[in-house]
Parts: C-alpha cells; sequence; structure tokens
C-alpha cells in the first residue's frame, strides 16, 4: 500500500484511501459475505479475482463509456482510480428476475415502475432488460426507485444518460458472458462525474460481488439459481442451522478450496485469461 494514503472509508469487503486531491486506492480483500454477514474465514484471492475482473471490464468497455481507472497495482487487489463526484443512485440493471426485483414483482406485478406482464417464475428472462435504479442506502439495504424518484436525485438528462449507458453496458458484457456459459442475470453499477461533467463507470464492474453470474448448464427458472461464486458457502451454511446473525460460522477448508476454484474460473471462463497469469501482471487484463 501506498504509505500515505488516508483511509475514508471500507465497505463489507473493500477499502477506500485518498492517494491525492485527485485519485483514490480501492483495495478489494479476500473476505467474502454471504447473507449479508461478512464471515471470520478468508477466501484466498477472492480480491485480485475480483479487481482483475473489473480491470478487464472496464478495458473492454472503454469505447462505451469512460471509467475511473488509472491503474492497477502489482499486488492484483489494488486500483488507482480518478476521484469522482459520485451520482446518489445504484444504477442496476436486470436481464433476469431475481432477488429484489422478484419480491417486488411477486408483490405488485412491477419492478421499479416498470410493470411486467403475469405469470413469470423466479429467475425466469425479462422480455427485456430493465434499468431499475435504487437508492444508496448508509445501513441496511438499498430501496428500489421508480424514474421519478431517481430523477429527483440526480436530473432528468443525466437519468437519461445513465440508463442509456447502463443498458448499452449490461448488453456488451452479458453477450461476452453468455459466449462462455455464463448468464449475468443483473449487476449493479456506480457512476461519478467528472470535473468537466462527464460520465464516468465507476467503482467495481461485473464482479460476482456486484452481480449475479450463474452458470448457464445449471439454468432452470421457477425457483433461486445457485450462484456461481458462493453455492458452496451458501450451501454449507445451511447444514449449520446458523441463524444468518452476526458472527457468521468459520468455513473448513474444502468450502475454502472449493469457493476459490469456483471464483477464479468465473476469471477464467469471462476473461479467457489465465489467473497466474493475471497474478503475474495485473496489467495483461487491460491489454
Ligand atoms: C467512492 N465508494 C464506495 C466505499 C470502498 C468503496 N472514483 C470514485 N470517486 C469518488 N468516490 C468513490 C469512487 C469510486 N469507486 C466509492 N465511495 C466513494 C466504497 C467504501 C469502500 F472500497
Amino acid at each position: 500500500m501506498s504509505d500515505t494514503a488516508l483511509h475514508l472509508g471500507s465497505g463489507k469487503v473493500r477499502e477506500l484511501y485518498a492517494l491525492d486531491d485527485e485519485r483514490l486506492l480501492l483495495v478489494a480483500s479476500d473476505r467474502i459475505s454471504t447473507f449479508d454477514v461478512v464471515l471470520p474465514t478468508e477466501i484466498p484471492d477472492k480480491g485480485r479475482v475480483l479487481t482483475g475482473l473489473s480491470g478487464f471490464w472496464f478495458a473492454q468497455t472503454r469505447d462505451l463509456v469512460p471509467n475511473h481507472l488509472l491503474a492497477l497495482r502489482s499486488d492484483g487487489r489494488s486500483s488507482e482510480c480518478r476521484r469522482l463526484e459520485m451520482l446518489p443512485i445504484e444504477c442496476v440493471v436486470r436481464g433476469y428476475l431475481a432477488g429484489s426485483g422478484w419480491k417486488d414483482y411477486r408483490a405488485t406485478g412491477e419492478v421499479c415502475g416498470h410493470r411486467l406482464p403475469d405469470g413469470l417464475v423466479e429467475s425466469q428472462q425479462l422480455p427485456e432488460p430493465l434499468f431499475t435504479p435504487a437508492t444508496k442506502a448508509q445501513t441496511g439495504h438499498d430501496e428500489n426507485i421508480d424514474r421519478a424518484a431517481a430523477v429527483e436525485l440526480v436530473g432528468e438528462q443525466r437519468f437519461d444518460e445513465v440508463e442509456r449507458v447502463s443498458l448499452e453496458l449490461y448488453r456488451t458484457v452479458s453477450e461476452q458472458a453468455a459466449a462462455r456459459g455464463i448468464i449475468l442475470a443483473d449487476t449493479k453499477l456506480e457512476f461519478g462525474v467528472d470535473e468537466r461533467g462527464r460520465l464516468v463507470l465507476a467503482d467495481e464492474a461485473f464482479t460476482p460481488d456486484s452481480s449475479r453470474f450463474w452458470p448457464a448448464d445449471e439454468y432452470a427458472p421457477g425457483g433461486p439459481q445457485p450462484s456461481f461464486d458462493k453455492q458452496f458457502v451458501r450451501d454449507y451454511c445451511e447444514t449449520l442451522g446458523w441463524d444468518k446473525a452476526y458472527p457468521g460460522p468459520e468455513l473448513p477448508a474444502d468450502v475454502v478450496a472449493g469457493t476459490r476454484a469456483r471464483y477464479v474460473e468465473a476469471f477464467e471462463r469471462l476473461t479467457g485469461i489465465a489467473f497466474d497469469r493475471y497474478v503475474d501482471e495485473p496489467g495483461v487484463v487491460l491489454a
């Protein structure tokens, strides 16, 4: 780490530091959360997998929208980023009906003000991908909001721009993932605005922590889908009768190894790059 960086904040599994007035350092740890609780056991290399995948997608989508990435550090888990004015909404795109999208649909027939056909089942593909923004809750859960509420927060022009760009990003990345046997069910994007007022993609992008990735060969609508990365952890936790309150359980070695292998497999399938090459030279994902 940079010796003099000021710690700005902690996410559940990431840390944010200021390098100077213009630059931030985003560090992805090997911590893992499940059922919203960070577990006491780490998954080796998870932070590198997420940082490498984000870097890969920033490079793949740079012609669609500029992004905040300046450099990947040699540790493979730290990104130097441009410091931006962040927009106060989460930009979620859903191609499939899962999580809070499924909950809201079942309760109201709508998601974020989008009326959907009757009779959809859990995990079903939507007629077309939807932009479903949410508020950024400081604590607790983000709240899905409709277009009018999002326009109140960012203005109409910026809303139209983030909706268009988010849908373009989802289409591009989901096509590339599908070609490699992985369904991108949904994803959460965060944008900032630079000093000249231009929209910039920020945070992490198209990682397993910000997206639902499902193995395409196991896809079976009509219920919840196994998660590409965390399913071993969830299945193990379900065998314990844990109440899903803090603190979470320690993970046994076989669950750690199996989960690490799934993260590495997601990296290699999505990028087509051997994970060992990334560890050797993180810049390989940007080429
Ligand atoms: C920014 N977060 C989320 C919180 C984390 C991450 N490029 C940027 N410019 C200004 N602010 C942010 C970013 C980015 N990305 C991101 N909060 C502010 C966050 C805690 C830990 F690792």
